[in-house]
């Protein structure tokens, strides 16, 4: 059973805005109006489209909140949707950090599901400008990515894009691992 979650997950190096997939993550705020990091990579990238439609969400519902996902067009992007989650900044003092980095990733993967995504890419949330723990942040996104997965048949592939080469190593030592492991 683990071995299928395994088959539908691949771990890449280099930028998410030039992945073809259905749907790419971006690891937004919750004002929704772009940043650095990978969340000003993509709105650079994927153009206006995405920018006014998150302006519309957030005068609508107010932004979006830290653990949850909204969806967007993928405007320019090879991608057709783009889903923004919102991560925790880690402060190391055991705030429910861990959880809400487990939502950000569990509420993306439900919105791509209800969207009939069938094709995925993650960036590794929370990890840059919020400082949350690589090593930790890969355990909780795979554990998460693989439930959902296991649980749901709509998602065919999920792939974790790392952008600097400790994500990188992370991500393949932990894969590797349980691939031998189970
Ligand atoms: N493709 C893939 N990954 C990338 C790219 C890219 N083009 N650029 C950076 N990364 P960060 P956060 C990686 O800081 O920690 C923004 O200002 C990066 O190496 O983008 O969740 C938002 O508006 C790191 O591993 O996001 C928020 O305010 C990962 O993406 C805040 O940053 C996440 O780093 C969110 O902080």
């Amino acid at each position: 059973m683990n071995n299928m979650a395994n088959d539908k997950i691949e771990v890449i190096q280099g930028d998410i805005t030039r992945i073809k997939v259905d749907a790419v993550v971006n690891a937004a705020n919750t004002s929704l109006l772009g940043g650095g990091g990978v969340d000003g990579a993509i709105h650079r990238a994927g153009g206006k489209a995405i920018l006014d439609e998150c302006i519309q969400i957030r005068n609508r519902e107010g932004g979006c909140k830290t653990g949850e996902a909204v969806i967007t067009t993928g405007g320019n992007l090879p991608a057709r949707y783009v889903i923004h989650a919102v991560g925790p900044v880690y402060s190391g003092s055991n705030k429910g950090e861990d959880e809400l980095l487990a939502s950000a990733y569990l509420n993306s993967l439900k919105l791509a599901a209800e969207n009939q995504v069938q094709s995925i890419a993650f960036p590794n949330i929370s990890t840059g400008i919020y400082r949350f723990p690589k090593e930790k942040a890969a355990a909780i996104a795979i554990k998460t990515v693989k439930g959902f997965i296991m649980a749901n048949n709509t998602i065919q592939k999920v792939i974790f894009v790392c952008f600097d080469d400790e994500n990188y190593q992370i991500y393949n030592r932990a894969l590797n691992v349980n691939k031998h492991i189970l």
